[in-house]
């Protein structure tokens, strides 16, 4: 008698263990980082948004990693933009031991937490930073699924002096990693194409005044004013560039390329007067299956995409499915699988992994904004 009771005990007992590690070992968990706070959050909403949908589309289709039915999580953090605040938050994603991260959303923070990501061995893939540096490190973890501004900054110094046929060149940049980075690359490919950089003036990322730069820049004549930086500044600054007469285009990297970008400029941009790349873009064969992603994507988040919401959503599908494919959701793992994606079939196109982590052949897509909408010129590689 006395055994039969200690065995029940014993089989309760192995029950709830069981069930405890199987649970424990069921859920996969995968930090998202952005600036969910602050002047860019519509920017970093759009980016958790896109990692939380990707999150939800996989548990409703079922995850299988090494013979286990897996449920995903998202561990979101807020790094307000802020390179301190990033590195805080990529700790905590550490200590809490996600699989993998998304994010995060600026150069100016990705870089500094790619240390950290490096230095635990956790896969990190940025759907948007596109300083070079950030893969230039050498760090096997750090990944990114857009083009970088070498890309960006040449192909729009090009185009504006081929195509636009705007060769005088102003340039504005606030000071981060990301608008300096992108200005310097601008800058060469002016001058790489015959054109002329006739004034270069500095602000930063929080600035609301932008006069006096623009007062000096108004009196050298530029065809061109060149912003590098993010909309939440290019939107005031359009507004006062309108304000001063200051009659030139305004050309900026995927910072500006935004959905929100008429509306911070409050009804100051110009028909075709505003230029813009964002770091992507699909081919006509794939155009449809993005116009879904984007239509889905309103009826989930109720917001429309800004900019970087799609390839957030892919960064999350191209970590999972490494994780699926090594058969274990093991870092140490899955990492090896993860630097040979190759062919990886997303919404933003197929993704494969350079030898250094970035997008092999990556997209830009150009765009001018018209009646206050976003219109595409083309996709260029
Ligand atoms: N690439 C645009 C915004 C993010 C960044 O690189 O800082």
């Amino acid at each position: 008698m006395n055994n039969i009771h200690i065995s029940h005990i014993g089989a309760g007992l192995l029950a709830l263990l069981i069930a405890q590690g199987a649970s424990a070992q069921q859920v996969v968990r995968i930090g998202h980082v952005g600036p969910t706070s602050g002047q860019i959050a519509h920017l970093g909403k759009d980016n958790e948004m896109g990692a939380r949908m990707a999150i939800a589309d996989l548990n409703a289709k079922g995850v299988v990693i090494g013979g286990q039915k897996v449920t995903l999580e998202l561990l979101a953090e807020d790094d307000a933009g802020d390179p301190k605040q990033g590195t805080l938050v990529a700790q905590k994603l550490v200590d809490a031991k996600v699989n993998g991260v998304v994010g995060h959303l600026n150069s100016g923070t990705t870089i500094p937490a790619s240390k950290i990501y490096a230095d635990a061995g956790v896969p990190q893939i940025s759907p948007s930073a596109t300083n070079p540096k950030y893969t230039r490190n050498g760090y096997k973890t750090a990944f990114r699924v857009v083009a970088d501004d070498t890309h960006i900054g040449g192909t729009l110094g090009r185009y504006v002096v081929k195509e636009l046929k705007a060769p005088t060149v102003a340039i504005i940049d606030d000071r981060t990693a990301y608008g300096q980075g992108l200005a310097d690359e601008f800058d060469k490919g002016v001058r790489a194409s015959g054109g002329r950089v006739i004034g270069h003036e500095f602000t930063n990322d929080k600035a609301t005044d932008f006069s006096a730069i623009l007062i000096k820049l108004k009196s050298k004549k530029p065809d061109v004013v060149f912003f590098g930086g993010m909309d939440a500044i290019a939107g005031p600054m359009l507004r006062q560039i309108k304000q001063l007469g200051l009659n030139a285009r305004f050309v900026g990297g995927d910072g500006i390329c935004t959905a929100a970008l008429p509306q911070l400029a409050a009804g100051s941009m110009g028909d075709a007067q505003v230029f813009c790349a964002e770091a992507g873009g699909v081919d006509a064969s794939q155009q449809a299956a993005m116009n879904d992603f984007k239509t889905r994507f309103k009826a989930y988040a109720k917001q429309d995409v800004q900019v970087y919401a799609p390839y957030s959503y892919d960064a999350v599908g191209v970590l999972v499915a490494a994780m699926v494919k090594a058969g274990s959701s093991d870092p140490a793992k899955y990492l090896p699988v993860l630097a040979k994606t190759s062919g990886y079939k997303g919404v933003t196109g197929n993704i494969s992994f350079d030898d250094k982590g970035d997008v092999r052949n990556g997209a830009l897509t150009l765009y001018t904004f018209k009646t206050g909408q976003r219109e595409a010129l083309g996709v260029v590689r």
